[in-house]
Formats: structure tokens, C-alpha cells, sequence
């Protein structure tokens, strides 16, 4: 795909996919990070199978651009995609966060193929993504570098020290993206740490910063694939999103941060997933 040619079909429906993952996986496990890993489907979508240049067959490329999923807690998103994408097969779900399975409550490096770095603790996918950002740099490779955060995960002050970091090395290869659906996981970002205009913060921090619509792929996929915004500096998407976004009953609800669905709640879920399945059939 190239900035002209945006199949938005493709990117909608591999979006469902993620989705379905996520939806299923938890249904069968009992519980998951339901209302978060939904949040970001879409950006997952753009990043895998409009942006990022990556290789399934060779996980470990060295020119390929990096993720980091630093809100790790959505990582049944980041399954998902890698699922889709050919990293994984399928099944591998069935495993999720059982005793020894490679997709454990948090991604983990060394367990799953096509997972960049271990991520769980928040506030450390972008002080990571400037060291790998300065290494691109310094190796004069020319890979990018995204890095997925929520906006609870902006009252970490690791977040800012990376922010300074990024703009002061100039690290243009550096794409930070912000799922900004406004909750957190016991309620909203301004109750329980109010981090301001966060577009307003990252400018002020030196970065070129856009703000879109983080469920309009076509939207997200523009934005993605401009970037850098400015040579120089390192860009940021500020995506405007929904926690829990696909399941009416979730959709802008704290409470399912952390989902554990009852049999009517799992039962619901699947017949909105049929629903929506339908466009794709
Ligand atoms: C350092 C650290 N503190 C606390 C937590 C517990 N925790 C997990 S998710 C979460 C909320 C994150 O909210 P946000 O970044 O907005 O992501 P969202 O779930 O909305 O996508 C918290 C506090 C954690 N994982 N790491
Ligand atoms: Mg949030």
C-alpha cells in the first residue's frame, strides 16, 4: 500500500479480525483485557497491514521497523494482528494465560514471535523505543520505530524523561502513537490523574504532533504513513478513541478494563461479533 492506494477494506476487516481474536479469546478464557486490546484494533490493523514493514517469515530481520506495545496490558490486540499477519497460528489463543503458554497475560519477547520487546509495566515502550530509534540512527538503518501507550499511562513520569530524550536526539524515526480513549482502569484520566491537553504536552516536549480519529483507518492510515511529520523531530498520533470500542455493552465503560464475561454478557458478545461478521462474509 502506498499513501495514494489505502485499501480500506482490507484495513476494516483485518481490524474485525483483531477484534474477533480478542472477543473469542476471552469468551474461552474467562477473563482478559477486554475494553483496552478493542481501544487500539484499528491502529493495530493500520500499523500491520498498512504500515510497518515486517516480515512473519523472518521475525527478526534487522531492518524491519520495531513495536513496542507499551500499554502491554492490550497485548490480546497485539496477538490478534500477529495472528493475522502469519507470525502465529491461531490455536496458540486456546494457550492464553495459561501455565507456560507464549501469550501470557503481558507480551513476552522471548515466548512469541514478532513481539519486539516484553512490556506490561507501564511507561517504558518509548524510554525503549529511543534507544532503539538512537540505534537506527547511529547504524544508519532506516527503520521506524511505533510505539503503542495509552493515555492512563501518561501519568508515568518514565513517559516525559522519554518525550525530553526524543526530541533532544532528534529522533525523527521514533512514531509514537496514543490511544486516547480517556479512561483508565477504575475510571476516567481526568479523576484519577488529569495529564492536561496531551497533544498540547508532546508539543511543548518539542514533538510534531497530529490528532486523528483512532477508529478511521483510512484517517489513521494517512497519518501513519506521513510520518516523520518533521524532519527532526520525533512525531506523535494522538488517536481519539473508544474503550471497548465493538461491543455495545462495553463501549466507554471502566468495568471492562479487565472483562470476565458472564454466560448471557459472552453469549451477547458473540451474536455482535455475527453481526458485524456479516460485512465481511
Ligand atoms: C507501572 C504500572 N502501574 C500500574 C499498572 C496497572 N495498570 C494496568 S493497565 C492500567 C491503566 C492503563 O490505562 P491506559 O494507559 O489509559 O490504557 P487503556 O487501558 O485505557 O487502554 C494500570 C494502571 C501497570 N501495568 N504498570
Ligand atoms: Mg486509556
Amino acid at each position: 500500500m502506498n499513501k495514494t492506494n489505502c485499501d480500506v477494506e482490507l484495513l476494516e476487516k483485518e481490524a474485525f479480525q483483531i477484534r474477533r481474536h480478542v472477543v473469542n479469546t476471552i469468551v474461552n478464557n474467562g477473563e482478559g483485557h477486554g475494553g483496552p486490546a478493542l481501544s487500539c484494533a484499528d491502529i493495530l490493523s493500520v500499523l500491520y497491514f498498512g504500515v510497518m514493514n515486517v516480515d512473519p517469515k523472518n521475525p527478526k530481520w534487522e531492518d524491519r521497523d520495531r513495536f513496542l506495545l507499551s500499554a502491554g496490558h492490550k497485548c490480546l490486540g497485539l496477538y490478534g494482528a500477529l495472528v493475522e499477519k502469519g507470525f502465529v497460528p491461531e490455536d496458540v489463543l486456546n494457550t492464553y494465560n495459561k501455565l507456560g503458554t507464549p501469550v501470557p497475560g503481558h507480551p513476552d519477547m522471548k515466548k512469541l514471535k514478532g513481539v519486539d520487546f516484553s512490556t506490561g509495566s507501564l511507561g517504558h515502550g518509548l524510554p525503549l523505543g529511543n534507544g532503539m530509534a538512537l540505534a537506527a540512527k547511529l547504524d544508519g538503518k532506516s527503520y521506524k520505530v511505533y510505539v503503542l501507550m495509552g493515555d492512563g499511562e501518561q501519568g508515568e513520569g518514565s513517559v516525559w524523561e522519554a518525550a525530553a530524550f526524543a526530541s533532544h536526539k532528534k529522533l525523527d524515526n521514533l512514531v509514537a502513537i496514543l490511544d486516547r480513549n480517556g479512561l483508565q482502569i477504575n475510571g476516567t484520566t481526568k479523576q484519577v490523574l488529569n495529564t492536561c491537553d496531551l497533544a498540547d504536552r508532546y508539543k511543548a516536549f518539542g514533538w510534531s504532533v497530529k490528532v486523528v480519529d483512532g477508529h478511521d483507518v483510512k484517517s489513521l492510515y494517512e497519518t501513519l504513513s506521513a510520518a516523520p511529520f518533521e524532519p527532526g523531530k520525533p512525531s506523535m498520533v494522538v488517536a481519539n478513541t473508544i474503550k471497548g470500542k465493538g461491543l455495545s455493552f462495553a463501549e466507554n465503560n471502566y468495568k471492562y478494563h479487565h472483562w470476565h464475561p458472564g454466560k448471557e454478557e459472552a453469549e451477547q458478545a458473540l451474536n455482535e461479533l455475527k453481526a458485524y461478521e456479516k460485512r465481511w462474509l
